[in-house]
């Protein structure tokens, strides 16, 4: 397949755009891109009337596979009642593990699909998912697995992240090393038994688990094999960012509260900083991240929209690159990189992100001049089609 009369936001050096493009698809990759003058020929040209062509978005953290709701929650906020006081009454993540252990990998699935073909909607061919909402072994290996099992039923890559350490499940209420014990010595061995996760995720927050515990996780992880990334920062500065790190993390998540001493670790590591806009919006949160010294250290910044069900019931990707430009001040160019180049980096993928010779042909056209015109607009559409895997899965061309 080779597509022309299209504009391509390569996102190599910034947006890296081609303004008369053409692309050529071979067996699933991306075999040559450039300017269509100077086209391989031999190939019959499908024309793209000149649309915008990206890279297919890359959402890199959500907790999208979850039981239940959290509506009564929201409104419970809105009354002045905090995010950690819910927590603390035995709501927010405890409410959500009860109804995720209750339901089976079937109603799981069926709603985690209408989640997902929201974002799939906008563009996103890549996902990552997180368990977190089951905390015992059966029930985190049945998030990992309906997540995993997700890219059968739709044209989308899913890669998954263990969160044992999100919260402390209501049976080790009063024995935090014992569910400690139970993550390092159990579930987290058995996951990656079961190839269940790509990474280990843990939250570190006053809430949920120290610096120092985390570490333990992490550790066991690396001797597993398996890549880290951490929540930190995200309602106060414990020092978790340095400490993953320090590790060699992926990705450090949300970091509103991160110092310079932080930045200035994660920047040494290679480490990606994962905005996440949509839980500052639904918690009113007042402090931003530090984008300014973040910038000038040249951290790679993502941006994703941390979908769940307490903190960010958030839906779609084009309005979580918005919120970051307007409530974190990213300009739109490192807003798309954020869920595109930067996504990957922070997924660990080498094979997408970009449009190059050799990536995998996952791409996104949109109805867009500019692609500066995909942060702009709030609850507006641009996507016209994608292509996944060198398929047509969406829209016509
Ligand atoms: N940080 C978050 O924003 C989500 N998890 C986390 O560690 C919130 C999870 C929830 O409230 O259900
Ligand atoms: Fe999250």
């Amino acid at each position: 397949m080779l597509l022309t009369n299209l504009k391509a936001a390569t996102m190599q050096d910034g947006y890296g755009l081609i303004e008369d493009a053409a692309i050529l698809i071979e067996d699933g990759r991306i075999a040559w891109i450039g300017p269509r003058a100077e086209a391989p020929p031999g190939h019959e040209a499908t024309g793209c009337e000149g649309r915008l062509a990206t890279p297919g978005l890359i959402d890199c953290h959500t907790h999208l596979v979850y039981g239940g709701s959290r509506a009564h929650e929201f409104e419970q906020r809105l009354t002045g009642v905090s995010y950690a006081e819910i927590a603390k009454a035995g709501g927010g993540i405890a409410s959500t593990v009860r109804a995720t252990r209750s339901q089976s990998e079937a109603d799981l699935a069926a709603s985690a699909l209408k989640r997902l073909d929201a974002l799939l909607a906008e563009g996103v061919t890549t996902i990552e998912i997180k368990s977190g909402y089951g905390l015992d072994r059966d029930t985190e290996m049945k998030i990992l697995k309906v997540a995993r099992e997700l890219s059968q039923w739709r044209p989308v890559d899913v890669v998954t992240s263990y969160l044992g350490a999100h919260a402390l499940p209501p049976e080790f209420k009063e024995n935090r090393a014992g569910y400690l014990d139970l993550i390092c010595t159990e579930v987290l061995p058995a996951v990656a038994k079961a190839n269940l996760a790509d990474a280990v995720d843990a939250f570190c927050e006053g809430i949920a688990f120290s610096v120092e515990e985390t570490r333990r996780v992490f550790d066991v992880a690396k001797s597993l094999g398996l890549p880290v990334k951490l929540h930190a920062e995200q309602l106060s500065n414990l020092g978790g960012s340095k400490m993953a790190a320090e590790c060699g993390a992926l990705s450090v998540d949300h970091i509103e509260y991160l110092d310079q001493e932080g930045v200035d670790a994660i920047a040494r590591s290679g480490t990606v900083a994962v905005l996440l806009p949509g839980a500052f919006y639904y918690l009113r949160e007042k402090q931003a991240p530090p984008v300014v010294a973040l910038r000038q250290a040249g951290v790679p910044l993502a941006v994703a929209t941390d979908l769940n069900p307490g903190t960010s019931p958030v839906h779609s990707i084009l309005t979580a690159m918005n919120m970051a430009c307007v409530l974190f001040g990213l300009t739109p160019e490192e807003a798309l990189r954020g869920v595109t180049v930067n996504a990957a980096l922070a997924l660990g993928l080498k094979d997408r992100g970009v449009l190059a010779p050799g990536m995998k042909a996952d791409i996104a056209l949109w109805n867009a001049e500019r692609p500066g015109d995909l942060a702009y607009p709030l609850g507006f559409n641009l996507l016209a089609a994608v292509i996944h895997n060198g398929e047509i899965v969406r829209g016509m061309l």
